[in-house]
């Protein structure tokens, strides 16, 4: 018998009943400050995902030992942008009451507000577990305050102080530091150091983790739509999501601003989907 063509990630065609993580992707672009084009990074993923191995040999791990499920990508009312993160808090708050882990593929990172809505409904006391090369904590970008630019700000109104854990940043007004030393946020500028030691301090809270690609080097990953020159390189990047997907209890998690257009060799693309199978093998227990 002949089957239908489903493009999941690739090893991710588990039964939804019986997958503890569950992918989707939020395909949305529309507060980008520079360059667009990350609504079409989750496809992407997916189709590049055809060249990587389903077995890691950093974790010993196969995909197709786990039952994965792909849920496909939203269909997003682009331009709509309040009711796009409504899709996205939907999506995720469905995941979550049956008991699952939503992992989202973006799409530009303020996609991880609407995840983080329905997160902190059911887990009041969430902590935010950040890689990225921007700040992304200004009251409003240009005046708009649902902007990527904006993210984590949104985000700490939900949960406050000392709840978010800020890695890799090297960019961003004078405000959003001065604002981050105020106490609001936990905020480790240039690498990702102390990764670990957070993590375990972190240990049985629950966490949801964002992880925006840019907070890589672009020499590892140019195809983004802010690239940010000092970044981390992938073994940095691989052994520090290894230590919060392992060290947190993490109950929720995106990658996203992985922006194809300007991905001109497919490199950035390739390096994506590797995060996202290693990301997606130490999710599993
Ligand atoms: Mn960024």
């Amino acid at each position: 018998m002949l089957s239908k063509n489903i493009v999941n990630f690739i090893g991710c065609d588990g039964e939804y009943e019986a997958s503890q993580v569950v992918l989707f992707g939020a395909p949305f672009d529309s507060t980008t400050s520079y360059r667009p084009g990350t609504r079409f990074g989750s496809q992407a993923i997916r189709n590049e995902s055809y060249g990587l191995e389903t077995y890691s040999p950093y974790q010993k791990k196969d995909l197709t030992d786990y039952p994965i499920f792909d849920s496909g990508d939203l269909e997003l009312p682009i331009g709509d942008t309040v009711r796009v993160l409504e899709e996205i808090e939907g999506r995720a708050a469905v995941i979550l009451e049956d008991g699952k882990l939503p992992f989202m593929i973006g799409g530009e990172h303020l996609v991880t507000l609407g995840s983080v809505r329905a997160a902190v409904k059911k887990y009041p006391d969430l902590c935010l577990v950040h890689f990225d090369a921007h700040a992304d904590l200004r009251r409003d970008y240009l005046g708009v305050e649902l902007s990527h630019a904006c993210v984590l700000r949104r985000c700490w109104e939900l949960v406050g102080d000392d709840r978010i854990f800020q890695f890799g940043i090297r960019s961003g007004d004078r405000e959003e530091f001065l604002w981050a030393e105020e106490g609001h946020v936990n905020m480790h500028p240039f690498d990702l150091e102390g990764v670990s030691e957070v993590a375990a301090a972190l240990s049985g809270r629950p966490v949801y983790f964002t992880l925006d690609l840019d907070v890589l080097d672009p020499s590892v990953f140019p195809g983004t739509g802010t690239p940010e020159a000092g970044g981390v390189f992938f073994r940095e990047l691989l052994q520090a999501v290894l230590s919060v997907c392992r060290g947190c209890r993490v109950i929720g998690c995106d990658v996203n601003e992985l922006c194809p257009p300007f991905d001109q060799s497919g490199v950035s693309t390739a390096v994506a989907g590797k995060i996202v199978r290693e990301m997606l093998l130490a999710l599993q227990y």
